[in-house]
């Protein structure tokens, strides 16, 4: 057999994205998919080799930089919003930690994606976390109780992973500005998704306190995996991730990895200069749209959403959300469920369109028909 047979034998066991409600990534857009392609050998972690790749880096972070309004952001593309928090909160600990003491914390939202585990882990700082309000965004006072003298930054977060919320990112900027430590944003979702939004809500720099934002273009930026996003405020937090590289074309480097695809930056500039404002508008607009009719399809059900959607994630109350998912799963729909409260949760990304929702909603009645 042929190697690229082979290769389609297992690329045909994939579920392909019209079947998915559960991811936060989606089908390329076609202008991604060209530009990745021109941009397939290129490695930015060499940059005196690929500089017009790292020019067009440049050209985007000052694209992205408008849209989450900072005139001076210094940033790059990496390999997804894990990294991107990690970078956030290793630059807030290094220019921090002369200032503190004793065992270095940060403050995070109990809804706070799995990866600030991962950083708790990798940079030893303690992950203190505040609960939440009726509404599922961060409890301002519960956080300004858990900052010490050892904390470090505090983290909110813009479109959590599993309702979609947005923290008050406002009043977290005040009490940053007061404590003197960062404010982190997580935006790895939302930084794509709330600017193009009938009256955005004000989450990014044009608050004081926000040192840093994770703005994913692999998620609602419709470019290809990998392409995370971390955006500082200015060049000091670069600064401050810095170590010296002896044999390269540069003399520093502040990226976590090393070798580094410029595919990410290639698509994610691709999709944003072609489809510019307006066309992003109309996507998050039609994202939107389909996460109302799935609400009162829903709805109609029997099904009450945890929220009221603020983004296109819609999760909805249910105790038996294992079972309905495992058994829409056997009927190849991907959804996927949450702990805490017991629900189900579904994406809604540019691929989930109307026809898909309606294909779904005919098999989830059949499902829950059977359940009960
Ligand atoms: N921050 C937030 C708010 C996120 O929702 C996510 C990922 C991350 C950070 C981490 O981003 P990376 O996964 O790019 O490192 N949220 C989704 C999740 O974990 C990611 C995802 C994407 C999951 C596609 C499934 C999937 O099919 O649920």
């Amino acid at each position: 057999m042929d190697v690229i047979e082979e290769l389609r034998t297992y690329r045909e066991k994939d579920i392909p994205y019209s079947r998915v409600l559960s991811s936060m990534c989606t089908v390329p857009h076609p202008v991604a998919l060209k530009a990745h392609k021109m941009f397939v050998e290129t490695n930015l972690g060499d940059p005196g080799i690929f500089v017009g790749t790292v020019e067009l880096e440049k050209k985007l972070m000052t694209m992205i930089g408008k849209i989450l309004h900072c005139k001076t952001p210094a940033g790059y593309i990496c390999s997804g919003g894990t990294e991107a928090n990690i970078q956030g909160i290793r630059a807030a600990r290094n220019i921090q930690r002369r200032q503190r003491r004793g065992n270095l914390n940060i403050v995070i939202p109990k809804t706070a994606h799995f990866s600030f585990e991962k950083i708790g882990d990798i940079l030893g700082v303690e992950i203190r976390r505040a609960g939440v309000d009726g509404e599922y965004r961060v409890d301002v006072a519960e956080v300004e109780r858990l900052i010490d003298d050892s904390t470090i930054a505090i983290v909110g977060i813009a479109g959590t992973t599993e309702l979609g919320q947005i923290d008050p990112i406002v009043e977290l900027s005040k009490l940053a500005d007061e404590r003197e430590v960062e404010l982190h944003v997580d935006a790895a979702f939302g930084g794509l998704v709330i600017p193009f939004m009938n009256n955005p809500y004000p989450f990014d720099f044009q608050n004081r306190g926000v040192s840093s934002i994770t703005i994913d273009p692999h998620k609602m930026g419709m470019a290809t995996i990998p392409a995370g996003g971390i955006i500082f405020r200015d060049e000091r937090y670069l600064r401050a991730l810095e170590v010296e590289t002896p044999y390269l074309t540069s003399k520093t480097q502040f990226t976590l990895t090393g070798t580094r695809p410029g595919t990410g930056v290639a698509s994610a500039y691709a999709v944003l200069k072609h489809l510019g404002f307006e066309g992003m508008k109309k996507v998050v607009d039609s994202c939107m749209k389909n996460t109302k009719i799935l609400v009162e399809e829903m709805r109609s059900l029997g099904f009450e959403p945890i929220i009221e959607p603020v983004m296109n994630v819609a999760s909805f109350f249910t105790e038996k959300a294992e079972r309905i998912k495992d058994e829409l799963y056997r009927k190849k729909w991907v959804i996927s469920t949450i702990r805490e409260p017991r629900a189900i949760r579904f994406v809604i990304m540019p691929h989930v369109t109307d026809e898909v929702i309606k294909e779904f909603i005919s098999d989830f009645r059949k499902v829950v028909g059977k359940i009960n």
